[in-house]
């Protein structure tokens, strides 16, 4: 009897531990006593993250720092926004000067695994393009040999274009700058031919051409760039709330929970929606927040779709398509593992 029972009191301590809250993290602690998320973000990245005369940030990375605020903080508004450069940002986060860095920057290797940050999840699928004035009528990137090159320094961008060009038996000439300012300042006063960077990047940077139909973005795609949020290394927990508040969102979208209809679907009789709510179940608990997390972040900041809408969608002067960024029940890439 006694042997016999033994592995059922066995199965339902280990259930009982799995259920049991998460320890909260040394990031989230400090978070919640400052009453304010540190976000690392770009100085100018319009669509991601871009600050208006009155100092207001938006974005679709922007967004995402103010989702994390909502589910740990309660409030989307409680958000510190950094600006960083290419150059700064992974030192930043090593630093311990910001607690997120939500700032178009390209999961790959080296940087998950020698910088001391790990990449949380892939917010936006990009890749690598170029840009180049109309009256150079340069209608191929493999008709670009010899080309001057602008590229930003401390960017994936900067590898790939020697990768590109090499691969293709070309030569060019790179010019390198230290910021976007700077960069597109130097492209659009004729400083080089070309100007290479990510496909969300460069269609940002026309926006901000004295005259945008004089330049033409080739359709040449010559990399992945699997953009995505990052965390320091060394905080399991905070790292957990991080990567299932950018899956929040995607659910939330699978789902059909908006920023209109979320207080609604609280009363929903389908039980996955009454999960993500919590009003059946408190998921939250497990990640040392509470059963409202995924409410909030939905309330307040909207699901992923809405912030892709509204940031870069058709309505915006970016004007980019969902296409890879699509969930996956779309044809996209976008497939957040369930919030059970
Ligand atoms: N995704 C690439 C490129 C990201 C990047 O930093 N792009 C430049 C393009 S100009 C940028 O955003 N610069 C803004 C700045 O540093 O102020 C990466 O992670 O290296």
């Amino acid at each position: 009897m006694l042997i016999r029972s033994l592995p059922t009191l066995l199965i339902g301590a280990a259930t009982l531990a799995l259920a049991l809250p998460a320890h909260a993290g040394k990031t989230l602690d400090a978070v919640k006593s400052r009453g304010q998320l540190v976000c690392g973000v770009n100085t100018s990245a319009p669509g991601f993250s871009a600050a208006d005369s009155q100092g207001k940030w938006t974005g679709l990375d922007v967004d995402f720092c103010r989702a994390v605020a909502a589910a740990v903080l309660n409030d989307a508004s409680k958000v510190k926004f950094v600006p960083l450069n290419s150059q700064q940002r992974f030192a930043s986060l090593q630093a311990g000067e910001i607690d997120v860095l939500s700032r178009n920057s390209t999961w790959t290797l080296t940087r998950d695994a020698s910088l001391g940050v790990v990449f949380t999840g892939i917010n936006y699928y990009d890749g690598q393009g170029f840009m180049v004035p109309k009256k150079l009528k340069i209608d191929s990137a493999k008709k670009m040999n010899g080309a001057t090159v602008c590229v930003q320094s401390g960017t994936t961008s900067e590898k790939n274009v020697a990768d590109y060009f090499a691969a293709n038996g070309m030569k060019y000439k790179s010019v390198v700058f230290d910021t976007a300012e700077a960069i597109t300042g130097a492209f659009f006063s004729g400083r080089c031919q070309v100007y290479t960077t990510d496909m969300s990047d460069i269609a940002g940077a026309r926006t901000k051409a004295p005259k945008p139909d004089d330049y033409v973005i080739l359709p040449t795609v010559i990399s992945k760039e699997p953009l995505g949020p990052s965390v320091r290394r060394g905080d399991d927990e905070w790292f957990q709330i991080v990567r299932w508040t950018l899956y929040a969102m995607q659910e939330a979208e699978e789902y059909g929970l908006t920023q209109a209809n979320v207080d609604e679907q609280k009363a929903s009789k389908d039980p996955t929606v009454q999960r993500l709510l919590g009003v059946s179940e408190d998921t939250g608990k497990l990640l040392g927040l509470d059963a409202q997390w995924v409410y909030r972040i939905v309330k307040q900041v909207g699901n992923y779709g809405e912030s892709f809408e509204r940031n870069l969608g058709p309505k915006t002067p970016l004007q980019l398509p969902r296409g890879p960024n699509n969930l996956w029940t779309k044809g996209g890439l976008m497939y957040a593992p369930p919030i059970r």
